[in-house]
Order: C-alpha cells, then sequence, then structure tokens
C-alpha cells in the first residue's frame, strides 16, 4: 500500500493548509472528477502508412461514432440537475454508453429514451478494507471495468466522463481517429490549475474534462483493477487511482488540449475567447462557474453554445485574429462565442493568451494557471477591449460561407484609446462572421485561420470573414 502524499508547495501555508486541503478536494473530487488522458500525439501520417501496411479499406478502418463506448459517472440523486447537461452532447441511438449509478433511479421512471441508458454500479462492500477514499470513489474507478465488461464488441475506445462533463462528440471522433487503437493510449488533458495538478498529478487526466482509453488499455486496466484498488486505497480521486494504473501499465498521458476540467471559478469569458489552438473536446464545472452568456442562465447558456457547435464543431472557439488598419483596432473572433474589439493594435502572440477573467481554483500557487494569463486593467482604454458574445446562426448562407453574428456584451463604459488616433468603437453593436462552410480539417502541422474586415454593414454593425493564410503571412 502507497500512500502518495507529496508536498505541492513549499511555505507554511500551504503545508498547514493540505490536510484541510485534502479533506476539501476529496468532497470536490467527489463530484467533479474522475479521469484524465495523454502525451504527445503520433502523426497522423503514422496512422496512414500503418492502414496502407494492412491494406485497410478506409471506410472500414478510419473511426466513427459507433467506435466509441461512453462511460458517464452519475448518481440517481444527482440525475435531476444533471440531465441537462448529459442531453446537450448525447445523441439517442447514435452515441453508444452507459450513466452508472448507486441504485436504480426509480423515481425518474419512466426512463426516456434521450437519455444514456443507466447502469447499477456493482457492489463493492469486498474492498470496504480498501476504501479509505471518500464513499463511491471506488465505485466510480470501477466503471471501466464494468464498462468493459458490458460492452466491448466494436468498442476501439472507452470514454470516460462525469454527469456534469459537456462533449463535442465530432470533435472526439474526429482526435480519437488520429490515433492508433491498437496500441496503448491514455488520452486527456490535466487540470488548467497548478494546485490541482499538484494535488493529483501533473501526469493525470482529469475525471471531469474527460479522457479516453484504447481498447487494449482499457482491457489491460479491466483485468487489473481488482489489484489496482488494493494498491492505492487512500487516492482521493477516482481519476488519480487510474492514473496510478495506468502508470504501472507503462503507459503515460497523451495530452489533448481540448478536454477542459475547467479548475476555474467566476467568469470564463477570458478563457473561451483565447482556446489553444486544438479541437474543443469537453468542458466542465458548468456549475462552478458563471453562466457562459451572462443574460441567461447555465442549461440556456450552454444551449446557446450548442447552437453553434450544431453547425461546426471543428471551428468551435477557434481564435482567429485579424487588423481594421483604417482605425488601429484589433479584433480577436473565438468562433461561436467571442468577439474582441481592441481600440489598439496588439500582435497575435499576446492574444493567444487568456485573458484574465476568471480566478483561480485554489489558492497556493503563483502563478496560479498552467497557462500565461494576461491580466489587464479594466480602466485602460488601450488595453481592455470591446466584447461581443454569439447571438444566433443566421439561416441563410451569404456567398458560401455561414454567418454567425455576436452582440455587444454591455458598453464597455471607457474614454477612446488616445494613443492610436483616437477612433472609439462604442458604435459597434454587432459583428456577423462569415466562415467557410466546409469544415476545418484538423491535422499536425495546420495553421489558424486569417480573417478580414470585409466590410462596414449599416451604422453599427460590422463583418469578418475566415480564411486559410495565404504562404508566409503574418497576422499583423
Ligand atoms: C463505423 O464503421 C464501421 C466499420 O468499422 C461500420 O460498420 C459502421 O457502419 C460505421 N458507423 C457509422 C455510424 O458510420
Ligand atoms: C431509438 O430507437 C428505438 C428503437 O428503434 C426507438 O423506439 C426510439 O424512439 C429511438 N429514440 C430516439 C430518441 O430516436
Ligand atoms: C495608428 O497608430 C499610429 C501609432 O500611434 C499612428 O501613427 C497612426 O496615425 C494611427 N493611424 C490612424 C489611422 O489613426
Ligand atoms: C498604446 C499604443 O501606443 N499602442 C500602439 C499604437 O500603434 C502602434 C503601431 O501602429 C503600436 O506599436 C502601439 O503599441
Amino acid at each position: 500500500m502507497i500512500s502518495r502524499r507529496t508536498s505541492c508547495f513549499t511555505g507554511r501555508k500551504l503545508c498547514k493548509s493540505l490536510v484541510i486541503s485534502l479533506l476539501f478536494l476529496s468532497l470536490t473530487y467527489i463530484f467533479l472528477s474522475n479521469h484524465p488522458c495523454c502525451k504527445t500525439s503520433k502523426p497522423f501520417s503514422t496512422y496512414l502508412k500503418l492502414k496502407q501496411r494492412k491494406g485497410m479499406t478506409p471506410p472500414n478502418y478510419v473511426t466513427n461514432i459507433s467506435h466509441i463506448f461512453f462511460g458517464i459517472a452519475g448518481s440517481s440523486k444527482a440525475w435531476n440537475n444533471r440531465k441537462s447537461y448529459i442531453q446537450s452532447w448525447w445523441r439517442p441511438n447514435i452515441t453508444r454508453g452507459l450513466i452508472f449509478m448507486e441504485r436504480s433511479p426509480t423515481e425518474h421512471f419512466p426512463w426516456a429514451s434521450t437519455f444514456p441508458p443507466f447502469h447499477v454500479s456493482e457492489d463493492n462492500s469486498k474492498y470496504k478494507h480498501y476504501n479509505k477514499h471518500l464513499p463511491f470513489v471506488i465505485r466510480i474507478t470501477r466503471m471501466i471495468e464494468e464498462a468493459f465488461n458490458a460492452q466491448s464488441k466494436g468498442v476501439r475506445w472507452y470514454v470516460m466522463a462525469d454527469d456534469d462533463t459537456i462533449l463535442f462528440v465530432d470533435n472526439l471522433v474526429e482526435v480519437l481517429s488520429k490515433y492508433d487503437h491498437r496500441k496503448y493510449y491514455y488520452v486527456g488533458m490535466r487540470s488548467e490549475s497548478i494546485v490541482s495538478n499538484c494535488l493529483n498529478s501533473f501526469d493525470m487526466a482529469f475525471g471531469g474534462g474527460g479522457y479516453a482509453l484504447s481498447y487494449p488499455l482499457a482491457k489491460a486496466v479491466a483485468r487489473n483493477m481488482d489489484s489496482c484498488i488494493k494498491r492505492y486505497p487512500t487516492l482521493f480521486g477516482s481519476d488519480h487511482i487510474m492514473q496510478s494504473c495506468i502508470a504501472d501499465l507503462g503507459v503515460s498521458l497523451t495530452q489533448e488540449k481540448g478536454f477542459h476540467q475547467i479548475d476555474l471559478h467566476r467568469d470564463i469569458s477570458g478563457f473561451l475567447s483565447a482556446h489553444p489552438q486544438s479541437p474543443l473536446l469537453s468542458l466542465h464545472h458548468l456549475e462552478a462557474i458563471e453562466p457562459i452568456f451572462p443574460s441567461m442562465n447555465r442549461y440556456d447558456s450552454l444551449n446557446h453554445l450548442m447552437k453553434a457547435a450544431k453547425i461546426d464543431q471543428s471551428r468551435l472557439l477557434q481564435q482567429s485574429i485579424c487588423y481594421y488598419k483604417k482605425n488601429n483596432w484589433t479584433f480577436s473572433v473565438s468562433w461561436g462565442y467571442s468577439v474582441q474589439i481592441y481600440e489598439n493594435i496588439i500582435p497575435p502572440s499576446f492574444l493567444y493568451r487568456p485573458l484574465e477573467t476568471f480566478i483561480p481554483w485554489k489558492n497556493g500557487a503563483s502563478p496560479p494557471y498552467m497557462f500565461n494569463a494576461r491580466s489587464v486593467s479594466s480602466v485602460d482604454p488601450c488595453g481592455f477591449p470591446h466584447f461581443f458574445l454569439f447571438s444566433n446562426v443566421d439561416e441563410n448562407r451569404v456567398m458560401d460561407h455561414i454567418v454567425t453574428s455576436y452582440k455587444r456584451k454591455s458598453p464597455r463604459g471607457l474614454p477612446t484609446c488616445v494613443s492610436n488616433g483616437s477612433h472609439s468603437a462604442d458604435y459597434v453593436s454587432k459583428i456577423r462572421i462569415l466562415s467557410p462552410v466546409k469544415k476545418y480539417i484538423w491535422h499536425d502541422g495546420s495553421r489558424r485561420e486569417c480573417c478580414d474586415i470585409v466590410q462596414l454593414v449599416g451604422m453599427d454593425s460590422m463583418a469578418i470573414k475566415l480564411r486559410d493564410c495565404m504562404n508566409d503571412e503574418i497576422i499583423a
């Protein structure tokens, strides 16, 4: 039995609070977490070569939605609150999987066909001597074992998620299909919070963000579950137990930046407006943050984002930057979510850092995040942007482009930035983005898309068109 309790930070404050943190985190983990994932991705070319060598015909080889089994950590108690999250992404009769519950959710019968089928978790009393965790950590850890035993025919990937994880299924298929599912893969992402990673592991895929195990790895984990549970009786998260067992099998995390644990608080608009150049795969913790569209509640906010997701997941939250030279303005687009206008010329390299609209999940590390956040004074007219949020998708295509609209979030309430020619953007109330109907093709070595300010439409709106960058084009 191994108790891995490392001190994450020196300094008495943290050491002292570690015991309290552990307790708090345990509670948090019960609700929030259970799985993780990956490291560096095998080049797509490896996959193609392999396909050729084996003489496999592409249609049979390419991973599709029916090759993925979703295991969702649920509970009958939380179902009422969580079902809307699951329904936002679950596709009845298309997605395969089960939601695992501690008992039959009889109060919710008849069980709708729009829900994932439920599975009552096995009894775990045989592990009571190894259960130094909080309740149901072992139950959730064993989900992969029960999922594997329940269904393995035609399954290439087991994706594990929480009942408050939002998955972006088309992107997930796209991303998983670049890996050879016959090898050992543990694909996921660590937390945004340094403290969370330190208390668990920097090499762990966080369960709330969701993670994927390839078939052979899922099989190996399932077969070794019993010894694994006995080896790690004190770890507080099932995702940490999973990571430990997978590490013991000699497999390390393959990171995919689109999985989001969202260990952040309050307003995450800055984070969602500067997504890494990677397909969006998941969102989590929507109950722990403010609604992502402040004029709506959490469920409506999520369903609103899903309107854009239904049109084009490949571009969802992808960032493009362009300049309106006539006014010395900078535009930063996060497709399907937001547009920011700066009354100033700001280089892309700077704008790819999220504007720090949020606060840390937990204090204790400085800096607190796994990425470079950009803090901007809300009274600096040259640094603080005008913010526009996704409002709708037009029914009609324009010049073979999809048109999404973004409305001003609120008046900026600042004077004009004078150092760059004094051009106020206060009058702009609406922005339209024209994006190609053709989905963005993700592959290793691809670039972000470029954009152009195409026209001034009317008195108070502007239009931007996304396009491929030209060879050697620098965005400036
Ligand atoms: C997925 O691929 C399999 C072949 O591996 C095929 O039989 C199945 O019809 C495909 N499913 C979908 C939804 O495309
Ligand atoms: C799923 O398929 C079953 C059986 O074919 C059908 O009865 C049910 O209505 C379908 N559910 C949805 C939501 O399409
Ligand atoms: C843009 O900013 C530069 C540098 O401050 C300034 O010299 C130039 O005149 C400005 N252009 C316009 C159109 O305002
Ligand atoms: C505040 C300020 O002076 N911002 C920019 C104005 O524009 C020039 C280039 O046109 C930038 O170099 C400045 O940083």
